[in-house]
């Protein structure tokens, strides 16, 4: 008997957050006889819509006839998620007695904004693109609108966690929409102070407001840390080597130089290490490269002489490896080992972009 409902307001005739629609129905009567005094209930569950006139007549609808009833008055909520479905009941009871029950649903338009990226730009401070303390930094955040209606009068506010001596300043703190589909950026300057110990762990929140909408997003920060990059050789920290000095090389993943281990006799090794007091547990990681003879000539890293991975031929390019760290005195170090004969490639390794636990 209802063959379906159809939805109006007076804009796209799609149903979006916040909107006062018009739910019709489409009844068609299949029967040999006419329906009379047809009358019309509708309901739901849902509480992101109420139905503000849920009851109404339909005076006769003709034996195999139909025909468009309507309207009920529908108000959709205004923090109604994107593409929420939203399901309602029709019972429909006619003079006689009899009755029907159909459930129909439509599917509701929203704006939802999604986060991207945190961009970091500390040239007002060390400009090594990290967050030490004592800099003051411009944080500029993405955010899209993936949702299905426009993203109006956008404010923000920033919080920061895991630190106590800070400063934020709003540079570009609102947006004035954000249209389906497109980006868009907030950007705020936070201070932090020199007080922070190296190594604190700093967590952003950011909130953006839109109507009745927030959507947030927490970005973790390490500040202060403690990064060898080898662009000034080996003068940033007391490196030891030993059986041969590792140097500096042209051809990093990242800058231009990285550590590159000495040439050496089949059936000896070379090492670089370095001992670190680490204040509270957390991870090493660092970027590798190899050019070595397969599985015979091998470059491997160790914490407190323990191997923790090894790494050989010619078709290891650079690569991010991480493993975790106790507190206390540790001694980390990288070595190239050969085996009594034969060389490949390059036979050497490279060592570039080493991020310590905090100190
Ligand atoms: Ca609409
Ligand atoms: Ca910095
Ligand atoms: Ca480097
Ligand atoms: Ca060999």
């Amino acid at each position: 008997m209802l063959d379906s409902i159809s939805l109006s307001d007076n804009n796209d005739s799609i149903p979006q957050y916040g909107e006062l629609v018009q739910l019709s129905m489409n009844v068609n009567n299949i029967g040999s006889e006419s329906a009379n005094n047809v009358t019309v209930t509708l309901s739901t569950a849902d509480s992101n819509i109420s139905i503000i006139n849920p009851v109404l007549n339909i005076s006769t609808v003709d034996a195999n006839g139909s025909g468009l009833f309507g309207s009920f008055p529908i108000q959709i909520s205004s923090s109604i998620p994107d593409q929420h479905e939203v399901f309602v009941n029709v019972h429909m009871q006619e003079e006689s007695g009899a009755t029907f029950e159909f459930e129909r649903s439509f599917v509701v338009n929203a704006p939802h904004i999604s986060w991207g990226t945190i961009e970091i730009d500390d040239t007002d401070g060390n400009n090594n693109g990290r967050v030490d303390a004592g800099e003051s930094i411009v944080f500029t955040l993405n955010l899209s609108n993936t949702g299905h209606a426009v993203a109006s009068d956008i404010s923000s506010t920033i919080l920061v966690n895991g630190a106590e001596h800070y400063y934020v300043e709003p540079v570009l703190p609102t947006i004035g929409s954000i249209q389906v589909g497109q980006q868009d950026i907030l950007i705020y300057r936070v201070s932090f102070s020199s007080q922070i110990p190296t190594g604190t762990q700093v967590q952003l929140t950011a909130m953006a407001f839109h109507g009745d909408y927030l959507s947030t997003n927490s970005y973790n920060l390490t500040l202060g840390m403690e990064i060898e990059n080898f662009e000034s050789g080996f003068s940033n920290m007391p490196w030891n080597f030993q059986g041969g000095t590792w140097t500096e090389s042209p051809g990093s993943f990242n800058g231009s130089t990285a550590a590159k281990s000495p040439a050496i006799n089949h059936g000896t090794n070379t090492s670089m290490n370095i001992t670190k007091n680490i204040q509270t547990s957390g991870s090493i990681s660092f970027w590798k490269k190899v050019s070595s003879e397969a599985t015979y000539d091998v470059l491997s890293f160790h914490i407190n002489g323990l191997l923790m991975g090894q790494w050989s031929g010619t078709t290891d390019n650079w690569s991010q490896v991480s493993y975790p760290v106790q507190a206390g005195l540790n001694l980390f170090t990288w070595k190239y080992t050969k085996d009594g004969g034969g060389s490949v490639g390059s036979d050497c390794a490279w060592i570039d972009d080493i991020i310590f636990p905090s100190t």
